[in-house]
This record gives C-alpha cells, sequence and structure tokens, in this order.
C-alpha cells in the first residue's frame, strides 16, 4: 500500500525504450520495494521481445564494480493489446517519442501517467500540449548509464534527478508519483521550476555536444584544445543571446559557468551525441541545435554559429539533420 495514493492499484510501470537509460530506470523501478517488481518493458520489435524472453531478464551493474543484480522484469509487445497503462516512463531518443507514444495510444487512459525522460525541451512542450499537462511529467537527470550488452546495464554515474511538470503543474499528484518512482536509489527530487532545469540543460547540450563530434573528442577536451575552447566560448555566447531574446524561456544561470561545470565534471565521457555517432546511430541534434535554430527563425532570429557547426556534424556523419 503506498501511503500517498492511498492505493498500490496504481502502482504499475511500463518502460517504454530499452537502450542504457530506459534499462537502467527499469530496473531501479523493479527494485523498488511498493512496486514489488510489478514493471514491464514495452519492446518494440519481435526480435527483440523474444530475444529478451530468451535472455530471462534485466542485469543491472551497480557503480564502481558494484553488485550485478538479475531482474526477471517482464515484457510486452509496444502493439500488443492490453490494459490501460497506469504509469508510463518514455526512455527513447527525443526524436521517437511521438511515435513511440502513437503506438501504445490504445493502451492510454486519461488518467495514464507519462513521464518524459528526454534530453532538450521540444519533446516536453510538444507531448504536454498534446496529452495535457495534467497527465505528463519530466525528469531531467545527470545518471550515467551504459550496456555491456542489450540487457545489462551499467549504472555507470550517479547522478540526481528532478521531476516536475511544466508550467509548475500540481503538486500533490507530482508528489504522488514520487512515491512511485525509486527516490531514493535514483536520487529524485521535485522540482517546481522543472522548465527552467530543462532550458538549462537544454542550452548546456546545444553548447557541448555537436561540438565534440565536430571536435571528435571526450567532453573535457572542449576546455583544454585551444580552437575547440574558441568554438566553445563563441557558440556559448550565441546561445545565451539567443535564448535570452526568446520569451518562452525563463532566466537561466550563467551559460558559461553551467558549461564548464558539466565539462569539468564529466571530462572523461563522450557526449550522448557523440556515442551515437560513433555507434552510426541517428543523433538528437535535430532536438537540440536544431530546435534553436526553428525557435530563433520563429522569432526573426539568425544563429550562424548554430547553423554552421550543424552543417559541420552533417559534413562529418554524412547525414542531413535538418
Ligand atoms: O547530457 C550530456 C550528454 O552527453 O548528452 C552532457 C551534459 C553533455 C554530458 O555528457
Amino acid at each position: 500500500m503506498n501511503a500517498l495514493t492511498d492505493s498500490c492499484d496504481d502502482a504499475h510501470w511500463h518502460v517504454l525504450g530499452a537502450g542504457a537509460m530506459g534499462c537502467l530506470w527499469a530496473a531501479r523501478l523493479w527494485q523498488h520495494a511498493p512496486l514489488q517488481g510489478r514493471v514491464a518493458l514495452l519492446l518494440r520489435s519481435a526480435e527483440a521481445l523474444a530475444d529478451y524472453r530468451q535472455h530471462g531478464g534485466l542485469t543491472l551493474e551497480a557503480p564502481a564494480g558494484g553488485a550485478r543484480l538479475q531482474m526477471p522484469l517482464t515484457a510486452e509487445g509496444l502493439s500488443a493489446p492490453g490494459a490501460a497503462l497506469q504509469n508510463l516512463l518514455v526512455a527513447t531518443k527525443s526524436q521517437d517519442v511521438a511515435a513511440a507514444l502513437a503506438s501504445v495510444q490504445h493502451r492510454l487512459a486519461a488518467d495514464t501517467r507519462i513521464v518524459l525522460l528526454q534530453n532538450g525541451v521540444r519533446v516536453q512542450r510538444e507531448i504536454t500540449a498534446q496529452y495535457g499537462q495534467a497527465r505528463v511529467w519530466c525528469l531531467s537527470t545527470s545518471h550515467g548509464a551504459w550496456r555491456r550488452s542489450p540487457w545489462h546495464v551499467v549504472h555507470a554515474g550517479e547522478g540526481t534527478a528532478w521531476l516536475g511538470q511544466l508550467e509548475g503543474g500540481d503538486a500533490a499528484r507530482t508528489r504522488a508519483l514520487l512515491a512511485l518512482l525509486p527516490a531514493q536509489a535514483m536520487r529524485i527530487e521535485l522540482d517546481d521550476h522543472i522548465a527552467t532545469r530543462l532550458w538549462q540543460k537544454f542550452a548546456v547540450n546545444c553548447a557541448v555536444n555537436a561540438l565534440t563530434v565536430v571536435h571528435d573528442c571526450a567532453n573535457g577536451e572542449l576546455l583544454h584544445r585551444p580552437a575547440a575552447r574558441r568554438a566553445l566560448d563563441a557558440l556559448i555566447d550565441e546561445i545565451t543571446e539567443l535564448l535570452h531574446a526568446l520569451p518562452e524561456v525563463p532566466p537561466l544561470p550563467d551559460l558559461h559557468a553551467s558549461v564548464h561545470e558539466v565539462l569539468t565534471a564529466t571530462a572523461a565521457n563522450a557526449s550522448s551525441t557523440l556515442q551515437d555517432v560513433r555507434a552510426s546511430r541517428a543523433t538528437e541534434l535535430e532536438h537540440l541545435n536544431g530546435y534553436l535554430l526553428t525557435l530563433a527563425a520563429q522569432h526573426g532570429l539568425s544563429a550562424p554559429l548554430n547553423a554552421q557547426l550543424l552543417q559541420a556534424v552533417a559534413r562529418r556523419t554524412g547525414t542531413a539533420c535538418r
């Protein structure tokens, strides 16, 4: 029984997106005592479902060489019929969220809670507008994870996570939702100003991610390679000016300081975008610098450095990102 919701009937989670983050959150949800293991992965392809079932569960490796835990979570096909979803954690890439939600449309009820775990702010704004403020929550997280193999996830960097709804939302319902999440294991805190936090992380990701691809370097190198550092500083200036001019963006802390802090804390890491490029996966840049260009154009502003950056990434990867 959950003290805040007065019910254990609404404690079932489904996790959409079985990348490193999806697997990490699914495993941590499964461990969360009030849920008693009522967590299922929603898998897109029949092959993935068969492979997962044959494998028999997820393995979670805790940080710093900690324990390896086997977790027999269930899995379901994405388009399979089933009961209405109570809590849905969406952990796909930004560009896949709308299609992924559309494919579980038949299982979304008026009271299904949708929790978004993406970088950026575009998806959060679009999905909140589409499904309504009452049904959508955002998690902004600094946890790090990677997969040793498809069903074996390593919780590599223990970070923090913040939970909230755009435009404030309903505090009591957000607290009730927090009780259904692994607040301790994932260090989740409530944030009444999640929009500010999302915009801030968006700004950092716009400054860092594409540039690590162009310079093909770990995060910290952006501070230490002279050419990369010059490009970084100029890009931060442009992003700061642009965000300041956009009416929808709340006041944000100094971006030079935020970027410096993140790059120092994650110096040895490859950004998620560089990891995507190295693994020949689609990147989220259309939802980062691409979205910045869209917002700039909507307000008659220009962002030449961001545009050049996207072109440079496209040349390097051989794919147009817009
Ligand atoms: O969020 C990140 C990412 O890689 O997507 C940063 C902050 C750049 C850390 O790597």
